[in-house]
């Protein structure tokens, strides 16, 4: 089994950590996203629009991480990251939903400003942060609510759903952008609860974080290239 992606890359990071849960170890091809390799003929055959992550598991090719993910925690043995209970389940669909409409339109590109622009090149834009840091209350709202009533997004245990949001809130957390999950009480609960799973240290805790100071994209090719 193989995954295609990159270690900063916060959908390969969802696909990482169902790994990481799941106790299976996977071959990991980088693709130098600040390179422009995920737009190369090479991966465009693996993933027609260009992204990341990829899996490819005995000649079988997926690509899009829900499907992915899914595809993962069925197959492998491990932690059940899917509910069985009907609700839960509904509750699993809803919580990714959210994230996708509500969340990740404003989280994503005030990521970009924060993380990723230095690797991009050009200015911070203030009207983009500015408007990353309001639009994403009410799904911050939405979740400290509904996180009242149990300890994670589907139910009573940990899910796909819980992984779907983390990249986002790490990424967040490590720059200073925290004020906003620890006001929440039971965001902020459910946050170190999660954040503080030992697999989630091995998916974005350890190696190289782009946030670092004097970070360089070398460095992490450097590291990858020689094991993929
Ligand atoms: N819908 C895709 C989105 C994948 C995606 O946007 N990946 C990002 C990295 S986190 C990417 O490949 N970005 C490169 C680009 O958009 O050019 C999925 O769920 O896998």
């Amino acid at each position: 089994m193989r995954v295609y992606g990159h270690p900063w890359s916060i959908n390969t990071r969802k696909t990482l950590m169902t790994l990481a849960e799941k106790q299976h170890k996977a071959e990991f091809s980088l693709v130098m996203l600040p390179r422009g390799e995920h737009k190369l003929p090479a991966h465009l055959e693996r993933h027609p629009f260009g992204k990341v992550p990829v899996l490819e598991d005995d000649g079988f090719v997926l690509y899009e991480t829900r499907a992915i993910n899914r595809y993962l925690d069925s197959k492998l043995g491990g932690n059940t990251l899917t509910p069985v209970a009907l609700r839960e389940v509904a509750r699993l669909d809803q919580w990714i939903n959210i994230a996708d409409s509500y969340f990740i339109p404003h989280a994503h590109p005030l990521i970009v400003e924060l993380v990723f622009r230095r690797y991009l090149g050009g200015e911070q834009n203030a009207q983009v942060i500015a408007a990353g840091r309001q639009g994403m209350q009410p799904a911050l709202d939405a979740l400290d609510s509904e996180l009242a009533a149990r300890p994670y997004l589907a139910g009573e245990s940990f899910s796909l759903a819980d992984i779907y949001w983390m990249p986002y809130l790490e990424y967040l957390s490590q720059v200073g952008e925290d004020e906003p999950i620890r006001r929440r009480r039971n965001l902020a609960a459910w946050w170190d609860r999660i954040s503080n799973r030992q697999t989630w240290h091995e998916v974005a805790r350890s190696g190289p974080q782009p946030y670092e100071k004097d970070m360089t994209v070398d460095v992490i090719e450097k590291l990858y290239r020689k094991a993929s």
